[in-house]
């Protein structure tokens, strides 16, 4: 079968090349991309909120969130604007160890600094790779990769990983966040090329 020359260079790199959603190509970086500036942020202050469709709302530290169950991740991410990340690690606590969703429970907002927001279903967030992460590659979260804390979900494009993670609110309704506001996929799939709303 044909390859397409993004394909090749999967392939010359030794990796599979289904891995590669369409539209996508292998970066060997991690590039850093988000709109604004990078927070300043004390990680001794740093607090994650969950509250809404839930039985315990969550208020903890990054220290009290360590404490917690680790799931580590090893994981292929890929962003709208084409490039794809393979074989990235992630360090942090799967949402399931947080909070207990109440029956109404469908969807989460996850809400970041600046107000950046980005929206997804629940079950999204029990996807294996789904996690929130405080660090990377074994390291702790840096401040342009989201540190101390940010949402990692691999199977939906990167804009849906908020960084600088401050909340998740558990809703019964849906509502868009920053990008799918302004015109992205709700849903964001990258299998299906799911870049902008239609
Ligand atoms: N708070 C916040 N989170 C964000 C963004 C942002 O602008 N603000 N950009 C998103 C986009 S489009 C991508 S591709 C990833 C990039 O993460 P990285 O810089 O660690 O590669 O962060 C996502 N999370
Ligand atoms: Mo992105």
């Amino acid at each position: 079968m044909p390859r397409s020359n993004a394909e090749r260079k999967v392939l010359e790199a030794g990796f599979d090349p289904v891995r590669l959603p369409p539209g996508q190509y292998l970066t060997h970086t991690w590039p850093v991309l988000h709109v604004g500036s990078v927070p300043v942020a004390e990680p001794e202050e740093w607090r994650l909120r969950v509250w809404g469709e839930v039985e315990n709302e969550v208020d903890l530290g990054l220290e009290e969130l360590r404490a917690l169950p680790a799931t580590e991740v090893v994981a292929d991410i890929h962003c709208v604007t084409r490039w794809s990340r393979f074989d990235a690690g992630f360090r942090g606590v799967r949402f399931a160890e947080l909070a207990r969703p109440t029956a109404a429970a469908r969807f989460v907002v996850a809400h970041a600094v600046a107000d950046y927001r980005a929206n997804l279903p629940l079950a999204v967030l029990d996807d294996p790779g789904s996690l929130v992460a405080y660090e990377a590659d074994g390291e702790p979260l840096t401040p342009d990769h989201g540190g101390p804390l940010r949402l990692v979900v691999p199977s939906r494009y990167f804009w849906k990983s908020a960084k600088w993670l401050l909340g998740l609110e558990v809703r019964a309704d849906d509502e868009p966040g920053t990008w799918e506001r302004l015109g992205y996929s709700n849903d964001a799939d990258p299998w299906a090329g799911e870049r902008y709303s239609v």
